[in-house]
């Protein structure tokens, strides 16, 4: 049957917004006056830590600095990560960014169907205002019945915690909603919370290992980029479909 509840992870998922988010750490780290440059290769790897105040604080740990300069770094986690949010919402307001493939349409096809949505993100709440906002519009964070982010929860992903928070918001039971996701540490969060998983990874996540997600696709399609037929899965129309996702989401229950 048709999923309750669609709920999405945001970086990677709904935009694929990491390199604006490796560029904002990089330019908080030159306004405070660090000479770190986190390169696409340091910010890949870095990536596994979910939150940018936690990936901040094991990249100083990183560094085998001597004890009062490592604190005197870590004091300055918190206003490092201010500075970068700031820069963040800076460059995603512009409208530089769209939303991956798909999105628009399956959230648009949600709506018309009556499925719920929901936001389960590591992110920080300013950053999924502003993106929601910057390419969907003002009205549509009414559109999501429950948004969860970053430190609205004890732990971050992969931790069950932000899934199972949206869970109590829609009052919905896990088997009846879906989570989209980019991430390993999404789909172990998701799938820890009990919900039925569909991957679409991005450059960032592209190697990592997605066997426990109910559907493995390149992007969710549209018009514009239609779908190649999937082996194990055959589309209704060159898209994943509220359709299609309800027989998915069938076969994951
Ligand atoms: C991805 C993350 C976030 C962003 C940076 O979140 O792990 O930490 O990389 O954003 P998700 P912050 O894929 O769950 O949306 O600096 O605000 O944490
Ligand atoms: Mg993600």
């Amino acid at each position: 049957m048709t999923p309750k509840a669609i709920i999405f992870d945001v970086d990677g998922t709904l935009a694929d917004t990491e390199e604006q988010h490796r560029r904002a750490f990089n330019g908080a780290f030159s306004r405070h006056g660090f000479d770190w440059q986190w390169s696409t290769d340091d910010y890949k790897e870095l990536l596994t830590i979910t939150g940018g105040k936690e990936r901040i604080e094991y990249f100083i740990r990183s560094l085998n600095l001597c004890s009062s300069r490592e604190i005197e770094c870590l004091s300055d986690v918190i206003p490092l990560h201010k500075t970068k949010t700031t820069l963040y919402s800076h460059s995603i307001s512009s409208g530089e960014l769209r939303l991956r493939s798909g999105v628009n349409r399956i959230i648009l096809e949600a709506l018309e169907h009556g499925v719920r949505l929901g936001i389960a993100t590591t992110t920080s709440l300013t950053n999924v205002e502003v993106l929601l906002t910057s390419t969907l519009g003002k009205d549509s964070l009414r559109w999501f019945d429950s948004i969860v982010a970053g430190d609205m929860v004890p732990n971050k992903k992969p931790s069950p915690d932000v899934y199972h928070q949206v869970l109590k918001q829609l009052n919905l039971p896990a088997r009846e909603c879906v989570a989209f996701e980019d991430s390993r540490n999404g789909l172990l969060s998701a799938n820890q919370a009990g919900i039925p998983c569909i991957v679409t990874p991005c450059q960032w996540t592209e190697d990592h290992e997605f066997t426990e997600a109910c559907l493995l696709l390149p992007q969710l399609g549209d018009v514009e980029n239609p779908l190649s037929a999937y082996e194990n899965f055959s589309f209704s129309q060159p898209w994943l479909s509220i359709d299609d996702l309800a027989r998915a989401h069938r076969r994951a229950a």
